[in-house]
């Protein structure tokens, strides 16, 4: 495997200010509360856990919109100081797993792993491409963004100076697409950028659909790989408690196989396990929502694997 050590560094990023509902912030703590750490401890790993308890004093006084964008300074500041931490991380041979809280935390994670493996490629599985410029996003919420400033699309934006284009657009590949801006399918089209749609996996196959994905993106199967996981990728039925639900996605196993399957290539190095939000739907919804991104998390490490 690439990672060279059993030792995981669990980041929560209990942060929302990506997008506008409250709750988000709330699921990294869920997550570990519910025996997360305990359950990778579990699986042989040696784990560590940053919880971040503190990254919401890192909002700024005023901050107001910039080219539609909302909450540039504080999105920009806390991805800025969590991209710091899990380069520190990766770069000591810990596997990164990263909790959010919301989407933009994504620019953390994908600086913070690309500064440490500048080869790696980024499997993206979200019913969103998150891929909108400042320019282009109707909404102004920034976890619709970050693809676009970690691929240099938008890159005069003043408070983002710090992200550097580290994703070139052939190391990146979606799975599970089902609710594009139109900006982002001409994005996705002119760029040639590699995505499985639900449309793709009903027709393939998970199975099929991630060979193909790692073909795409890892032809020889040695560059590291990062999973950035939104859990609204998953149908509504199997996640229910996130911000953005929309019918007619993975089931509870093809979500489990895609984390599988790239486990099992032994070139994961990083996995994020985004958009769990505790506040959203009844308890039962919230309790099952937080079980799954467990699990999701655990076959990453290894769980399955015999
Ligand atoms: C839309 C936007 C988005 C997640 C919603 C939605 C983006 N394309 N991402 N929920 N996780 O606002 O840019
Ligand atoms: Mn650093
Ligand atoms: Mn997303
Ligand atoms: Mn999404």
């Amino acid at each position: 495997p690439l990672v060279k050590s059993n030792q995981v560094s669990i980041i929560g990023v209990p942060f929302n200010g990506g997008q506008p509902q409250k709750g988000v912030e709330k699921g990294p703590l869920r997550l570990v509360e519910s025996g997360l750490a305990e359950q990778l401890q579990e699986l042989g790993w040696q784990v560590d856990y940053e919880a971040n308890e503190h990254i919401g004093e890192l909002r700024p006084a005023s901050d107001p919109d910039v080219m539609n964008l909302k909450q540039p300074k504080f999105v920009s500041a806390v991805t800025q100081n969590v991209a710091h931490q899990i380069h520190e991380r990766a770069k000591q041979g810990k596997f990164v797993l990263t909790l959010g809280g919301d989407h933009s935390v994504a620019l953390a994670t994908v600086s913070g792993v690309f500064g440490s493996y500048p080869n790696a490629c980024l499997v993206w599985v979200d019913a969103h491409a998150d891929i909108n410029t400042p320019e282009a996003t109707d909404s102004g919420n920034i976890h619709g963004c970050p693809l676009s400033f970690l691929m240099g699309l938008s890159t005069d934006h003043p408070d983002f100076q710090w992200v550097k284009p580290v994703l070139k657009s052939n190391r990146l590949v979606y799975i599970g697409l089902r609710d594009l801006d139109s900006y982002e399918k001409k994005t996705i089209k002119s760029l040639g950028i590699k995505a499985f749609t639900m449309h793709h996996v009903d027709k393939y196959g998970i199975g099929k659909v991630v060979d193909m994905a790692l073909d795409h993106v890892n032809p020889n199967r040695d560059l590291p790989i990062h999973l950035s996981f939104d859990v609204d990728a998953l149908d509504p039925s199997v996640a229910p408690s996130t911000g953005t639900p929309v019918r007619g996605g993975l089931t509870f196993r093809e979500g489990h196989y895609i984390c599988e399957a790239i486990a099992e290539t032994g070139l994961l190095v990083a996995a994020d396990i985004m958009e769990v939000n505790p506040a959203l739907e009844d308890e039962a919804a919230v309790a099952q929502t937080v079980q799954v991104g467990c699990s999701l998390a655990r076959c990453c490490l290894g769980e399955t694997l015999l």
